[in-house]
């Protein structure tokens, strides 16, 4: 496979078919009349952002408008972009409809979950062999994928370093439930068509994972070129390791779109919670055999899922994991709700201001 520049070199080469432009979004699209055009953002950098545009690149800012809605575009949004001729400038008016989004599940400050791309179609979720490989970590990426509506792949990079990497895989697979799992070294290049099938042209695909376990480095090998050295975005985290630090989307020679990403320090689960049940499908059938409707699972009588692990049809472990997933939802749900409340509250102080000052203006 032919693998070509990075990103904003690259830029211009796909028109927005090839991006994923579809009816749905031409649709939304055309209630903009005037000097408007669609793109696609393909990085963001504090206040401005690189987009995609049909054969062309551009780079923008958001407008005030758009920032106070809190509506912030994400890598991967289709836009509507506006050129600006008195200040030679473009912004960004508008994000079209997203067919899928993935969070990060660590609500911002306002409560709203953190959005890491949209418009996503596949989740690389890269591991490496090692101490990164963590069976427990997996379940929680894939809980947050799930809930995106984007298709996980889980990716065991370095397999260079593994004695037996088909056993890896096979240890892997048992507890997965189905998701694929893909064995490669990023360095040595082994294993890589097994992500062939995944790099098709127009689809979008997002590497997620801790940091170091190779994301970047799959990039470049892909693009057959050293991108860290193209781009200005890394820097020097004191440890002696290079970092991504910003979100970047890149046009590989297949014409997959590709998003690299710092890595996760905490995937919380947010309000991914139909993601929870999708990463535990033996649990929520389990679940349904529970004396109560609300069983929490841990310390009710006649609880289906407890008398399955005593059993040993379900593992403590598992089980274990959980109800830790379960209570940090619960706890996250409450944040978000109580940012909610906040805004809320924020909106009638400024309607309660608002009719003060209409009626000041009428008894005037
Ligand atoms: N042995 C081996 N080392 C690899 C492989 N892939 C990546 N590495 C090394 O792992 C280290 C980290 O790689 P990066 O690509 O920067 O990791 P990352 O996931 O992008 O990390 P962040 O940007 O911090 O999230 C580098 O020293 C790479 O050379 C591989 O397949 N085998
Ligand atoms: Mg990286
Ligand atoms: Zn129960």
């Amino acid at each position: 496979m032919k693998h070509t520049k990075k990103s904003c070199e690259s830029a211009g080469v796909l028109s927005l078919e090839e991006m994923g432009w579809d009816v749905d979004l031409a649709d939304a699209f055309s209630r903009y009349t005037g000097p408007y055009i669609p793109g696609r953002v393909a990085c963001r950098q504090k206040t401005t952002y690189e987009v995609y545009l049909d054969h062309g690149f551009i780079q923008a800012g958001i407008t005030g408008a758009l920032r106070r809605a809190g509506k912030v575009p994400a890598v991967g949004d289709f836009v509507v972009l506006l050129h600006q001729p008195e200040t030679g400038t473009s912004v960004i008016v508008d994000i079209l409809p997203r067919k899928t989004v993935f969070t990060r599940g660590l609500p911002g400050r306002d409560g709203t979950d953190q959005v890491i791309a949209a418009n996503i179609d596949t989740v690389f979720i890269v591991t490496a062999a090692g101490p990164d490989l963590n069976a427990r970590r997996l379940e929680r990426y894939r809980a947050l994928v799930h809930s995106s509506g984007a298709q996980p792949v889980i990716l065991i990079n370095k397999a260079d370093l593994a004695n037996d990497p088909a056993a890896l895989a096979d240890e892997i697979s048992q507890v997965t439930g189905g998701v694929p799992v893909v064995t490669l070294s990023a360095l040595t290049r082994s294993g890589l068509s097994g992500l062939d099938p995944y790099l098709v042209p127009g689809s979008t695909v997002v590497l997620i994972g801790s940091s170091g376990v190779g994301k970047s480095t799959l990039i470049n090998t892909l693009l057959g070129d050293a991108v860290q050295e193209t781009t200005c975005i890394r820097e020097y985290d004191g440890k002696g390791r290079h970092q991504t630090t910003v979100r970047q989307m890149f046009v590989l020679g297949s014409g997959t779109l590709v998003i690299d990403n710092p890595g996760l320090r905490e995937v919380g689960i947010g309000t991914a919670g139909s993601g929870l049940a999708e990463a535990f499908p033996d649990i929520v059938s389990l679940a349904a055999g529970c004396r109560f409707p609300d069983c929490t699972h841990d310390h009710e009588p006649r609880c289906a899922v407890r008398e399955a692990v005593e059993s040993g049809l379900l593992s403590h472990d598992r089980l274990d994991n959980y109800l830790r997933l379960s209570r940090e939802l619960a706890f996250e749900q409450e944040k978000a709700e109580t940012g909610l409340v906040r805004i809320e509250r924020k909106r009638w102080k400024h309607v309660g201001k608002l009719s003060h000052d209409l009626r000041n203006m009428k008894e005037r």
